[in-house]
């Protein structure tokens, strides 16, 4: 496969040519120093990318695959930092409830292999991310919602907790006073989180995990969980997790676009672009909202973009635990 990208590489008859027929040489004659000048050009990975400033949640998955874990335990790693962090009013516990009261989380992962398992508006259990993952790998369905995810997760060990913190009730009785639903923009600013990683082979897996809207109806769910929407892996193109208002995300296949963009030749950049200008171009109140991408390829090289400026992602590459606001579409 190497060797057939090399010899592509000298017959283009370019700058690039020369570099190929050099590196064809050197294949022919040192094949290990043609691979890892190969190597040293293309690859960036392993690296960790997550929508927003979660720095911690990046260093655990980080930290996980520095252990030699897979990429999906080190996604579940990191997103379960957050899960975890009672602060975080947009996921796990201390997420903001919906108009009654109830916290009910949205998380799903998907692997390599292209097997997705999710739980939809699950209540009492704090990491909703691993008990997808149990989802995906110990039972023969993809999503489990509402009680019956719940009563699963118990199955396998996991705890019933009140994840209604004392700042969100009193976030919610506040609300009550005028009740009215208004998505903010950027309100999220630190902790719904979508992750992607790539290990040291260069295997792809990711994960997203929410609260969802605050004050959302009883019942209602985002893109955050629903395949192609919030996420979609594919091991051979690359992935992509989304952020913002799921509505919108769901309405285009946010997600999967973006994968589909990066496999006819987009960099994830402009991938993630073009999926945001989408939801631009169709709705006219797209100053009302905020939607933003994360993207990598296959070569681990990322990108990002969202309709307004404000959002931020964190990478964690080379040993380097970055936040970086990407490109956007509309300044506030
Ligand atoms: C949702 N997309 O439930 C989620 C919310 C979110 O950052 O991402 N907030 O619509």
């Amino acid at each position: 496969m190497k060797r057939r990208k090399f010899i592509q590489n000298a017959a283009l008859g370019s700058v690039g040519a020369t570099l190929g027929a050099t590196l064809v040489a050197c294949a022919d004659t040192d094949k290990k120093t043609a691979i890892a000048l190969e190597d040293q050009t293309d690859k960036q990975y392993p690296v960790v990318i997550a929508t927003w400033d979660v720095k911690n949640a990046t260093a655990a998955a980080w930290q996980s695959l520095q252990e030699g874990k897979s990429a999906l335990q080190a996604v579940i790693d990191g997103c379960g930092v957050e899960e975890a962090n009672a602060e975080g009013q947009s996921v796990g516990i201390g997420g903001l409830p919906d108009r009654e009261g109830r916290v009910t989380l949205d998380a799903c992962v998907m692997n390599e292999h292209g097997n997705y398992g999710a739980v939809l508006c699950m209540e009492n259990i704090k990491h909703p991310i691993a008990v997808a993952k149990m989802v995906m790998e110990d039972t023969p369905h993809v999503i489990l919602a509402g009680v019956g995810a719940e009563e699963f997760a118990v199955s396998q060990g996991f705890e019933r907790e009140n994840l209604l913190t004392e700042a969100s009730r009193s976030g919610w009785e506040n609300w009550k006073k005028t009740a009215q639903y208004k998505p903010i923009i950027n309100i999220e600013n630190h902790d719904t989180i979508g992750m992607l990683a790539m290990d040291k082979d260069g295997t792809i897996s990711g994960g997203c995990t929410t609260s969802g809207l605050a004050f959302k109806m009883a019942g209602r769910v985002g893109d955050s969980a629903v395949i192609g929407s919030g996420l979609f892996v594919d091991n051979e193109v690359g992935a992509c997790t989304a952020t913002g208002l799921g509505e919108e995300v769901l309405k285009t296949v946010g997600s999967y676009l973006v994968v589909e963009l990066m496999r006819q030749g987009k960099t994830p950049d402009e991938a993630c672009k073009e999926a945001v200008m989408r939801i631009v171009n169709k709705s006219k109140n797209y100053k009302d909202f905020q939607v933003g991408y994360i993207a990598m390829n296959k070569k681990g090289e990322t990108g990002a973009y969202s309709i307004h400026n404000g959002f931020v992602a964190t990478t964690f590459r080379s040993g380097e635990n970055t936040t970086e606001t990407p490109g956007f579409y509309n300044t506030l």
